[in-house]
């Protein structure tokens, strides 16, 4: 019997501050969007933000993408990486260090995800401004799975170091 994946919408966080940041999110944008089954794609603006962490790095570029897939969380998680990969992932230092691309599941469908491998809501994504503001331009309505609003999450998030890229 072929057991059958109930199909999700998810969300993903893109950053990137190494290298040619916006040709390294276009080129992103172009593979999440060729991931065989992924549905009704929709990607925010980008934004330029200061880093969170260690400051002594480059300005990130960030954006939010969604688009629904009938993959397991992890198998998804499978396909970021492989994609990060492709784009020459280079990582100096550990993980609050830069990064040419950086793909996070921010969410998946309604669900509440704690492996080994993948915590689901991501963890920080509520203190941080380069996921909440991107991520309320394309879904201003979204209830978290805690059952909080994300305007509400937004309205404790001030967006003063994030600055809207205008062409791109
Ligand atoms: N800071 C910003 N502004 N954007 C990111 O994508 C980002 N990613 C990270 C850390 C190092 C936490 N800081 C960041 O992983």
């Amino acid at each position: 019997m072929i057991s059958e994946v109930a199909r999700e919408r998810c969300y993903i966080g893109l950053g990137s501050n190494l290298g040619e940041s916006k040709d390294i999110l276009h080129s992103a944008v172009q593979a999440l969007k060729a991931i065989p089954d992924s549905e009704q794609f929709q990607i925010s603006s980008y934004y330029q933000s200061k880093p969170h962490g260690p400051q002594d790095q480059p300005d990130y570029l960030n954006a939010v993408a969604t688009f629904t897939i009938s993959l397991g969380a992890e198998a998804l998680l499978d396909v970021l990486q492989a994609i990060e990969n492709n784009h020459g992932r280079v990582r100096l230092g550990d993980q609050w260090s830069a990064r040419t691309l950086d793909l996070d599941i921010l969410l998946y469908g309604n669900h509440q995800i704690e492996t080994e491998r993948l915590t689901v809501p991501h963890p920080w994504m509520k203190q941080r401004e380069f996921v909440l503001h991107p991520l309320f331009e394309i879904a201003p309505d979204l209830k978290l799975p805690d059952g909080k609003m994300l305007i509400d999450c937004l309205r404790e998030v001030p967006a003063d170091t994030l600055q809207l890229l205008q062409s791109q």
